[in-house]
């Protein structure tokens, strides 16, 4: 069985470009993979995290991906730090990638603009994610669009440790939705839609309340003209709204284009507001239940058991393949 890794940053609410790019996949691809879904906590702190609010968001989007589908007894469900061995890993990876290739990620290079201080674990954030995948031997890697270069890396560094040490670690490809794998700002369609932008307006929290999602839709910018169109270069705001139509109503975007041609923005707003409230009211009513409930403790106890003897394991084997001396 095809084995799958992913992760998503306790970093904020999780939005509906989270839900799109990432975790319907993870429902989807659970029946016949072999998964493992962590909450990347270590991947939180490469910027500064409230103490307090990290420890609630953990749990939050450990309990999102059971309030989304995810099953325990189909899927690893884990805290990424309840796992060392990735921190291990990770360590080994850093010592692996070159600062040229680091300095080409788009999203290091977007997370400090302007900035004088960068954290240093901003900077070598992609080694760890590639850890993070290499210590399962993924073969495929559920992500947004924005994460795609990450895995590039992932793949080069795999190669580069089969090359010196020998084949080690199997190279995983990426597993992208093929509409709305970048779900882009309601304010401004040409950023991408995501937890950590201070204007929450800019994005559809997953626990946002209904009304709340209604009147963010309504005063999601839109393009000049009132046609309904999918054209991501001239219409992206449009385009953007679409593409959440069509995920969140299960249509392809050519049926939403049908639906609305000659009727304008208005009615095709005050729709889609409701499809998203359609799919968000029950994963919010299941998400209060297992907040309620003592089961969030005992699955993420044994998704870490199931991880750890996965992991402990490729890192030996990396070990052993480094030359690393074994304990007595
Ligand atoms: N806007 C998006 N559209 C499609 N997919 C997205 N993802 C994130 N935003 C979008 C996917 O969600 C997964 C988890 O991402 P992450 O939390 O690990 O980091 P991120 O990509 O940096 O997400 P955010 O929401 O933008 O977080 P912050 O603001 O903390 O940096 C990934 O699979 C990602 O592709």
């Amino acid at each position: 069985m095809a084995r799958v890794l992913s992760g998503i940053q306790p970093s904020g609410q999780l939005t509906l470009g989270n839900y799109i790019g990432a975790i319907q996949n993870f429902v989807k691809l659970q029946d016949e993979h072999e998964c493992f879904y962590m909450v990347v906590d270590l991947h939180a702190v490469t910027v500064p995290q409230d103490p307090a609010a990290l420890r609630e968001q953990t749990e939050s989007v450990a309990a999102l991906y059971l309030a989304a589908g995810v099953d325990p007894k189909k899927s690893a469900i884990f805290i990424q730090s309840h796992v060392p061995a990735h921190a291990e890993l990770g360590w080994i990876m850093t010592t692996l990638a070159y600062m040229g290739e680091l300095e080409r990620m788009t999203q290091y290079k977007e997370k400090t603009a302007g900035k004088t201080s960068i954290p240093a674990g901003l900077f070598v954030y992609p080694t760890l994610m590639a850890a993070d995948i290499l210590i399962y031997n993924a073969d495929l890697v559920p992500v947004g669009d924005d994460q795609k270069q990450h895995l590039e890396l992932t793949r080069d560094l795999a190669e580069r440790f089969n090359k010196r040490y020998g084949e080690t670690f199997r190279l995983p490809e990426p597993y992208m939705p093929k509409v709305g794998a970048r779900i882009m700002s309601l304010d401004d369609p040409t950023k991408k839609m995501s937890k950590s932008n201070p204007n929450p307006n800019s994005y559809i929290a997953l626990l946002d309340e209904p009304d709340v999602i209604r009147r963010k839709i309504a005063r999601a910018v839109t393009d000049s003209g009132r046609e309904v169109k999918y054209d991501p270069e001239a219409k992206a705001a449009v385009s953007n709204l679409i593409s959440i139509y069509a995920h969140c109503a299960g249509v392809t975007v050519e049926e939403v284009e049908r639906r609305y041609e000659g009727q304008g923005y208005g009615q095709f707003k005050k729709d889609l507001a409701e499809h998203v409230v359609a799919v968000l009211e029950p994963l919010q009513k299941r998400y209060r239940e297992i907040r309620g409930s003592g089961e969030l403790v005992r699955v993420l106890k044994e998704g870490a058991e199931r991880a750890s003897a996965v992991a402990e394991r490729t890192v030996a084997l990396v070990k052993e393949r480094m030359g690393f001396l074994p304990p007595a």
